[in-house]
């Protein structure tokens, strides 16, 4: 079949920000650093995807001490790398799990013969580290766009335009998933159909844009996402 579903990862795969969260929070405390992201803050923050963009973003809006321009990329490279080491050391032990229903869909899809993809801004260790915490490895999805991959990060269409490119499928034939009006406003502008199946930190977002908003996938019936992939749907 010619046809894909397009996973989003963070807060769709698994409600894996409040890890991200801590995880920052741990590298900011190792590096000696007095910063602190409750979640209140980390709900506005994560207007800005991709964690370095967040860092430097975070630096520069709250003028809080940063290292001069010129050494500040090697300073938020360095920080964020600790904070991804923090992370995936976080999923290996274990508390993590996928959100109702996304299991059951990636199974079904594949014995439907789906093609599966993932198309998300976290960095490919982390979804590494996702995917083997649980499902055992990465062989559900054929194609796995992640990170700095592209040069544009979510809202810009570049990681899901690289998805579709290969997959070598047009965008009618596929559908993505997301939780995120970011995401959302990616895959919409690669010409996607999209589900968006709101997250603990998207509730309320403006998902205008979506073919459909699910707030409970486990009790969906996953012919009507299916439905979307068909030309003349
Ligand atoms: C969500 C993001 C990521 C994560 C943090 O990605 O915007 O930046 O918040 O991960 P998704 P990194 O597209 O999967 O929703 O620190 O690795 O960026
Ligand atoms: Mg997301």
């Amino acid at each position: 079949m010619d046809n894909a579903i397009i996973f989003d990862v963070d807060g769709t795969l698994s409600e894996t920000e409040e890890t991200h969260r801590r995880a920052f929070n741990r590298a900011f405390r190792e590096a000696g650093l007095d910063w602190h992201w409750d979640t209140a803050l980390y709900t506005e923050l994560l207007a800005v995807t991709g964690g370095k963009e967040r860092i430097r973003y975070f630096m520069e809006s709250r003028h809080v001490d940063a290292p001069a321009p010129d050494a500040r990329d090697a300073f938020v490279r360095a920080l964020h790398a600790d904070k991804t080491r923090t992370y995936t050391a976080m999923l290996a032990g274990g508390d993590v799990e996928l959100r109702p229903g996304i299991e059951a869909l990636i199974e079904d899809a594949r014995r439907q013969g789906f093609r599966l993809a993932i198309a998300t801004t976290t960095t490919p260790a982390n979804v590494d580290a996702l995917l083997d915490a649980t499902l055992g490895g990465s062989d559900a999805f054929e194609v796995i766009c992640a990170g700095d991959s592209v040069p544009q990060k979510k809202p810009a269409p570049d990681v899901y335009g690289l998805a579709l490119g290969e997959l070598e499928l047009p965008a009618e034939a596929c559908v993505a998933i997301e939780d995120s009006r970011n995401g959302l406003l990616s895959a919409v502008a690669a010409g996607i159909p999209t589900i968006v199946t709101p997250g603990i930190y998207t509730h309320g977002q403006d998902f205008d844009e979506a073919a459909m908003v699910i707030d409970d996938l486990a009790a969906f019936d996953f012919r009507r996402i299916y439905a979307l992939t068909r030309p003349g749907r």
